[in-house]
C-alpha cells in the first residue's frame, strides 16, 4: 500500500527568495538545483521575472521562486512590473527566503523588510560570506539585523562557494507543509524553455555590454521549433536606441556573434541537446514603458 504523505511526512511548498538587487539571489537559486537556470551578472537588477527551480530531497520538495531585486529608482513601467512580481511571489508562497550581503545592510535592504508578510516563515540567508576576511565579524551583523525582525532561521552561506546551501535547503524544509510532491525528481523548472533560451541571450547582455544598455535591452522569441533533437530558436534583441543597435551587432557583427555563441553553449547545456540560435537587433523605442511591447515581451 502507498503511503500518503500525512504517513510519511514528506513536505512540499512554494519559497520565495527576495532581497535588494544584486545580493546573489540568482546564484543562490542555482546553486540550490545545481544548474544554471537564472541568469546572473555583477549588475543590479539582472532579474526582471519570476523564475522557478525545484530541489527534490528525500523527504521533501522546495519550489523556490527567484525575484527580481526589489528596488524603488527608475519610474518605469517595467520597473513597477519588476517590483509587482517581488509582491506577487511574496503573497503566494509557503516560506519567505530573504537574502541579504554579509556586513551590508542599508536603506534598500530595509524597503525589502518592509514587504515581509506576517504569518508566516521568513528565513535569512546571509550570502558572500566568503567575501568576509574573519568570520567573526558575523556575530555583531546577525546582532543589528534581528534586532530589525524576529526571523525563524538565519544562515550565513556562500552562494557563488556553495558554503552551506545544501543545508540551507534542509532548514528551509522544515517549514515547508506536509504534502505529497508536485513534480517528478527530474524536474528541475516550472519556467518554459522559450522563457529561458531568452534569458540567456540576455544575461550575455549583461556580462559583455556596458553599463546602460542592458537596461534598455530585452530578448523576445521569434521562433522555437523542435526539429528532431535539435531546438531551432530564433530571437531578437530589442534596444531602445539606434545608436544602441550598432554597438550590440559589433565590427562586423563580431559583439553578436559572440552573444550568440555564448548563450547558445548555455542553452545546449540546460536542455541538453544541440541548439540552433539566430540573432536579430530590433529597434524599438520606449519599449520599457510601453504596455503593449511589456506584454508581448512576457512582463506582467
Ligand atoms: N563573492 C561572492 N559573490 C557572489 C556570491 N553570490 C553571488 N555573488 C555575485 O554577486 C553578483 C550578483 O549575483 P546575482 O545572483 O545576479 O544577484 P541577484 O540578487 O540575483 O541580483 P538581481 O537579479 O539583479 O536582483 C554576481 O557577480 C555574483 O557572482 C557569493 O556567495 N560570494
Ligand atoms: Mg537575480
Amino acid at each position: 500500500m502507498v503511503e500518503t504523505p500525512e504517513e510519511t511526512g514528506y513536505r512540499t511548498g512554494y519559497v520565495a527568495i527576495v532581497g535588494r538587487p544584486n545580493v546573489g539571489k540568482s546564484t543562490l537559486l542555482n546553486r540550490l538545483v545545481g544548474q544554471k537556470l537564472s541568469i546572473t551578472s555583477r549588475k543590479p537588477q539582472t532579474t526582471r521575472q519570476r523564475i522557478t527551480g525545484i530541489v527534490t530531497l528525500d523527504t521533501a520538495q522546495l519550489l523556490f521562486v527567484d525575484t527580481p531585486g526589489f528596488q524603488n529608482r527608475h519610474e518605469s513601467a517595467l520597473n513597477r512590473s519588476m517590483n509587482r512580481a517581488v509582491t506577487q511571489a511574496l503573497a503566494d508562497v509557503d516560506v519567505v527566503l530573504m537574502v541579504v550581503e554579509a556586513n551590508h545592510f542599508s536603506d534598500a535592504d530595509r524597503a525589502v523588510l518592509a514587504l515581509l508578510p506576517a504569518g508566516r516563515p521568513v528565513l535569512l540567508a546571509i550570502n558572500k560570506t566568503d567575501k568576509l576576511a574573519d568570520r567573526r565579524e558575523l556575530l555583531p551583523f546577525i546582532q543589528s539585523i534581528s534586532a530589525h525582525r524576529a526571523f525563524d532561521e538565519i544562515l550565513p552561506v556562500s552562494a557563488s562557494r556553495g558554503h552551506a546551501v545544501a543545508e540551507l535547503a534542509a532548514v528551509i524544509a522544515k517549514y515547508l507543509p506536509v504534502q505529497a510532491p508536485l513534480y517528478t525528481q527530474d524536474e528541475i523548472t516550472e519556467s518554459s524553455e522559450r522563457f529561458l533560451a531568452a534569458e540567456l541571450v540576455r544575461e550575455k547582455l549583461f556580462r559583455l555590454l556596458g553599463d546602460e544598455l542592458p537596461y534598455g535591452s530585452a530578448v523576445l522569441i521569434d521562433r522555437f521549433v523542435m526539429e528532431g533533437q535539435m531546438r531551432r530558436i530564433s530571437a531578437s534583441i530589442i534596444v531602445d536606441k539606434e545608436s544602441h543597435k550598432g554597438i550590440v551587432v559589433g565590427a562586423k557583427g563580431s559583439r553578436l556573434k559572440e552573444i550568440g555563441t555564448l548563450a547558445r553553449h548555455d542553452m545546449e547545456k540546460l536542455f541538453d541537446g544541440k541548439v540552433h540560435l539566430e540573432l536579430w537587433v530590433r529597434v524599438k523605442n520606449g519599449w520599457g514603458d510601453n504596455d503593449r511591447i511589456l506584454k508581448q515581451l512576457g512582463y506582467d
